[in-house]
Order: structure tokens, then C-alpha cells, then sequence
């Protein structure tokens, strides 16, 4: 059985300055306790989970996921589009440096959030977004492609990051809310969810998702295409436009 850990980081005190399209309060505490269940929901599903070091001067670093793109047993390290986020993946790169993976770095003028990237088997797709920039998608390809992916760049014009738009279920079908998807023929299968909110998926197993409870109906349409689905209220953290896939960063057959 392949080995499969997650990392995650706490919510700080500054939470609410986090970085939102639309100014909404965020109740940090409640913020704090739907972080611990979801992440009681990743360990559920058998993860071992590795916290990064808390970043108290980082209001947006309970998404971990923006810090890095992980393949196979490489660790590249983003270089965050929006200022106030640059430094956070100071923290898991010593934590998977430690952890035995090779690490690379996106670097000036390149700009990556992890939210931009979408991994299907060796198909890496990534969204040159508004925190994404061209150099950025080729710096993650020169990192990548000696590794053995594809990588596939797609524009990313409507939401924040190409995973608020897509993501993909076990099957690899790509699945999203299609008025926020700027060229959904692009992707091999893809399925058109019926709500905008919580139509992101994070895949636990093979046969196994976890979403948000803010998108019933999207919940409902997987369920129906034979698919479990994990739940979990993650309302004060969608506040600041994060889903499920942004709080952890799933590694699976870690470096030895
Ligand atoms: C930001 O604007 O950067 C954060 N407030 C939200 C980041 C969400 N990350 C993600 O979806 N991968």
C-alpha cells in the first residue's frame, strides 16, 4: 500500500486580513475549528499529517497549497503571485526538504501559486492566471518535464486560481461550474457541475472525495456517478476564496 501523508498549517491570528476579492468578516475562531475538522477528515481517510510550522505574519497561510507542486518525489518551491503571500514557502520547503524531496524553486520574474496546478497522472495542467504568470508556467515545465510530465498551460481568466474552476475526480474526468472555466475542451473528459460554490474536489482514494458542503447539488451529481463523498463546512475559510484542495497538500510513496 502506497504511503500517503498530507501537509497542512493552522490558521494564524491575522486570518482575517487575508487577502478576498470581496471584503466579508471572517470569524477566525469558527475558521479555526472547521480547519481542525477537515483536517480530522484527511486523517479519517488514512493520512498522516504533517502541520508546517504555523507563519503568524501571514495571514493566508492555512492554504498551504500555494506554496508547492509536488511530482513524484520533486518539491517545487512557488514563488507566490500576490506580495503579502511571498515568504510562506519558506516553511514547506524545510519540511519536505527534511522529508528527502528534491527541491526547485520558481523564481523573479516567474510567479506560481500551487492553486494553479491541476495534476492528472503525468498531465500537469496550469493555469496562467492572475497570480500565475507565463514564466511561471515555463519555469514549473523546464522543473518538470526531466520528471516525466506533460506539462499543459490554460488560461485561467474568471476565477482566482484554475483549481476554483477545475479539478478532477479518481477517474481523471475534470469536473467544474462551466461558466468559470475558460476553455473546459481543453481537457480530456470534462463535466459540467450545476453550482458555482463548492465544486472542487480533493481526492482521498480511489474511489473516495472530499468537498464542501456550500455545493449540495455538486455533492449530489458525484454521489450519483458512483462516487463517495466526504463532507466538511468550510464556510469562513471560502470567505477568502479558498476550497478544499488549498488547505492540504496530499503526497503519496514519500522519498524513503
Ligand atoms: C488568496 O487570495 O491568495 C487567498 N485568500 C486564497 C487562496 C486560495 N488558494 C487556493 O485556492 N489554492
Amino acid at each position: 500500500m502506497s504511503i500517503r501523508a498530507a501537509l497542512v498549517r493552522k490558521p494564524v491570528e491575522r486570518l482575517d486580513e487575508g487577502v478576498a476579492e470581496d471584503a466579508v468578516p471572517v470569524d477566525v475562531a469558527r475558521a479555526e475549528e472547521q480547519w481542525t475538522e477537515y483536517v480530522d477528515a484527511v486523517k479519517g481517510a488514512g493520512y498522516e499529517i504533517i502541520e508546517v510550522p504555523a507563519s503568524p505574519d501571514h495571514p493566508d497561510s492555512v492554504f498551504v497549497e500555494d506554496t508547492v507542486v509536488v511530482y513524484k518525489h520533486h518539491a517545487v518551491i512557488a514563488n507566490a503571485g500576490h506580495p503579502t503571500r511571498r515568504g510562506e514557502q519558506d516553511g514547506t520547503k524545510s519540511v519536505l526538504a527534511d522529508r528527502g524531496y528534491e527541491i526547485s524553486e520558481i523564481s523573479h520574474p516567474a510567479t506560481l501559486d500551487g492553486g494553479d496546478v491541476l495534476k492528472i497522472g503525468d498531465t500537469i495542467y496550469v493555469g496562467h492566471s492572475g497570480r500565475t504568470n507565463a514564466e511561471g508556467v515555463s519555469q514549473l515545465r523546464a522543473a518538470l518535464t526531466p520528471a516525466g510530465a506533460t506539462v499543459v498551460g490554460v488560461p485561467v481568466s474568471k476565477v482566482l486560481h484554475l483549481k476554483s474552476a477545475v479539478t478532477a475526480l479518481p477517474d481523471g474526468t475534470v469536473i467544474g461550474y462551466e461558466p468559470n472555466v475558460d476553455q473546459p475542451g481543453l481537457f480530456p473528459q470534462f463535466l459540467a457541475l450545476p453550482e458555482p460554490h463548492g465544486s472542487a474536489v480533493v481526492v482521498l482514494s480511489d474511489d473516495t472525495v472530499l468537498m464542501s458542503t456550500s455545493g449540495p447539488e455538486n455533492v449530489q451529481t458525484v454521489r450519483s456517478l458512483g462516487w463517495n463523498v466526504v463532507t466538511v463546512n468550510i464556510s469562513e475559510l471560502e470567505k477568502l476564496d479558498g476550497c478544499v484542495t488549498c488547505l492540504s497538500v496530499r503526497l503519496r510513496d514519500l522519498p524513503a
